[in-house]
């Protein structure tokens, strides 16, 4: 798999695209068309979503190719971009559907924006219902060049039997799980060709004087003319070219790898591209860790120059076996050269996104951001004795993924997951029962409510107890007040006289904040004075702990009577839609208590929106998982603490509850 043909390197191709749009069917075909066939699910009608960038190692035409099928649901997209970042083309799969065009704009733009070499492949064309031309204007508006349709479908009633290549203009139909056969172009299409090969012509024109001249002076430019060109402006991502086919049937699978063949960047293009100089130490960079059990950990990565031996020192840490997966299976290599995307194991100390040499240091590779948490549950062990093993384990997760935050929250006591929604987090759990075996339960984080007074009040407690010879006395009047939200706790001494004599009054501050920890309502009580006004001792009786005891009692009947009041925490959130949906997820908010602030269009995103708001936290658990469903999974928001608001009665039981 790692010999070459007429010197070419090793190539990766990344197969991205939304949701169940056939990206692991197209894998699979590509893999058997490529003489590594993986194992296919039983039901293809009922393939699991993809939750876990998929590697396949296989040749085409003498080239060895890695293939990453990349997970389509939103929750796992950083997985996606990780792969685009060490991929030399992307493959966007998408359906024949104009109404699902927009859900392919983020990835549009990501590509045009990082300059990663792209074209889109029209899946499932055998459902199309309608005209190709239809997907076409829905997905152009979109995209930021123009979209070149390479292939004309062949209709036989209701159903595309097989296509015309309009660049070489040969006709091939469609034959299950084999290559296509070459037929004649059918003459009821004949004209409709010549127009569509027409428009193709055009497009690349704009692009190339010479080709301008030619079609001017009506002049048929030849296929190579055509190849040259497409190939030159994909690189420059001036143009998107357009190929159809229909992955379960493994139609367009042949003409898909052999524009991959023609039009993909070679090793070392691609390092040019990420401004890497082409002489120097081997340098590598991992996109996805693995902890597997007994294989240890694995970092997957690609060789972006030099040749990496296994056994090599890479970023301090000895390589321990170099992997790749012909047939979905690892198996082991002795090396990796540039353009390789191989697994890497024992890399201990080495993190996803690190780019990593066998010589000196090297400058990082740039490597996606994840995306900010929009989903969290908290997470508890069912068996005790897991207590010890858990942190650890989470420890390795949040290391191998980096969407996942782990966090001990002081205010509740919670161990709390944050992710990119309900899939991902289950998702994480599961992983943490079968790499670790450590079971939890999962439930709804608690909100961290506080609690405040609205009145202040003078109390008077008292301790006098006498028990056998020795007795305890201490005695404490206390001004408890309202303070400024956000100010805090504070403990004044206004006693004069010696009526509590000085050694006593830290005791009774202590204890003062000690029992602000939990008021009426069982939360913390902040922004409250409490002043030492007078009292009274006695010179065997009182202690420390009598004053304690004293000052406990004086504050739960202080704060009771304070007219208590619960805080709940309430966020600023920035949702960002699609400007369809704005009106949909200001209504969403509203209807979740939220206060809308306003909304504005979003920098640097033609057609969104971002709506600003603030919504109280308790209101924004599953806030996610409504604004995907209403929003073709396409809506996110962000959040961050901005005050603590009194809550109203009705809301009071519900929040305290
Ligand atoms: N009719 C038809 N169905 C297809 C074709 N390709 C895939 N499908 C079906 O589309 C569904 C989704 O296919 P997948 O390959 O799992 O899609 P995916 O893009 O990998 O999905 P995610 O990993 O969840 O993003 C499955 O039920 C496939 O059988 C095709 O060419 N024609
Ligand atoms: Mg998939």
């Amino acid at each position: 798999m790692s010999g070459t043909t007429d010197g070419r390197s090793p190539r990766s191709v990344a197969l991205v695209g939304p949701f169940g749009s056939g990206k692991s069917t197209l894998f699979e075909a590509i893999m058997e068309a490529g003489g590594a066939p993986v194992k296919r699910p039983s039901d293809p009608r009922n393939r699991p979503t993809t939750t876990e960038t998929r590697i396949g190692h296989c040749s085409f035409l003498g080239d060895p190719w890695t293939i990453l099928d990349c997970p389509g649901s939103i929750e796992f997209a950083h997985q996606a971009c990780a792969a685009l970042a060490v991929a030399d083309i992307a493959v966007v799969v998408c359906e024949p559907t104009p109404t699902r065009a927009m859900a392919v704009a983020p990835l549009l733009k990501l590509l045009a924006e990082e300059g990663i070499p792209h074209l889109l492949f029209i899946n499932k064309i055998d459902t199309l219902d309608g005209s190709v031309a239809d997907t076409l204007a829905a997905l152009q508006a979109h995209a930021r060049c123009p979209l070149v349709l390479r292939q004309m479908p062949i209709v036989d009633g209701a159903d595309v039997t097989g296509y015309v290549d309009l660049m070489s203009e040969r006709a091939y139909r469609y034959r299950k799980g084999q290559p296509s056969e070459l037929i004649q172009i059918p003459a009821t299409i004949a004209a409709e060709e010549q127009e569509a090969r027409g428009r193709l012509v055009e497009v690349l024109a704009d692009r190339d004087d010479a080709l301008l001249e030619k079609v001017l002076e009506d002049v048929r430019p030849t296929p190579e003319e055509l190849y040259r060109d497409m190939h030159k402006d994909l690189l420059a991502g001036s143009v998107l070219e357009v190929l159809l086919g229909a992955a379960e049937h493994s139609g367009g699978v042949q003409r898909l790898w052999k524009t991959l063949r023609h039009d993909t960047p070679e090793a070392g293009e691609s390092a040019e591209r990420r401004a890497l100089e082409a002489d120097g130490p081997p340098v590598v960079q991992v996109f996805k860790t693995v902890y597997a059990g007994h294989a240890g950990k694995l970092s997957y990565a690609r060789v972006w120059r030099g040749v990496v031996k296994d056994g090599a020192t890479l970023g301090g840490t000895r390589l321990g076996g170099i992997h790749q997966f012909p047939n979905g299976e690892a198996a082991k290599v002795a090396e990796a050269r540039a353009g390789d995307v191989v697994a890497l194991g024992r890399l201990d100390g080495v993190a996803t996104g690190a780019t990593v040499s066998t010589g000196a240091e090297v400058e990082a590779l740039p490597f996606p951001d994840p995306p900010p948490p929009v989903y969290a549950l908290a997470i508890a062990t069912t068996d005790r004795k897991d207590d010890v093993k858990l942190s650890g384990s989470l420890q390795r997760l949040a290391e191998e993924d980096p969407t996942l935050t782990v966090m001990q929250n002081p205010d509740t006591g919670e161990t709390v997951l944050l992710g990119q929604g309900e899939m991902h987090l289950l998702a994480v759990v599961e992983h943490l029962a079968k790499a670790f075996g450590i079971k939890v339960a999962t439930r709804k984080p608690q909100v961290a409510y506080k609690e405040t007074i609205r009145r202040a009040v003078h109390e008077h407690g008292r301790l006098k107890r006498q028990t056998g010879g020795h007795g305890q006395f201490a005695d404490v009047k206390i001004d408890v007040a309202p303070r400024e939200r956000g100010a805090g706790f504070a403990f004044v001494d206004k006693v004069v006289g010696g009526a509590v004599p000085r050694n006593f009054i830290p005791a009774v501050g202590e204890a003062a904040e000690e029992a602000a920890k939990k008021g009426p309502f069982g939360y913390p009580v902040v922004d409250i004075e409490v002043t030492l006004v007078d009292g009274g001792f006695h010179s065997v009786d009182s202690s420390d702990m009598a004053f304690r005891t004293a000052t406990s009692q004086a504050m739960k009947e202080a704060l009771a009577k304070a007219d208590p009041v619960l805080l709940e925490p309430v966020d600023r959130v920035t949702v960002s839609v699609p400007n369809d949906f704005t009106a949909r997820a200001q209504r969403l908010l509203t209807g979740r208590r939220g206060q809308i602030l306003g909304f504005a269009e979003k920098p640097d995103w033609a057609g969104w929106d971002e709506v600003e708001a603030l919504v109280p936290e308790a209101e924004l658990h599953d806030l996610i998982i409504e604004l995907r469903s209403q929003t073709l999974g396409l809506g996110t928001y962000r959040h961050r603490f901005d005050h603590l608001a009194e809550s109203r009665a009705g809301e009071l039981k519900r929040g305290a509850a």
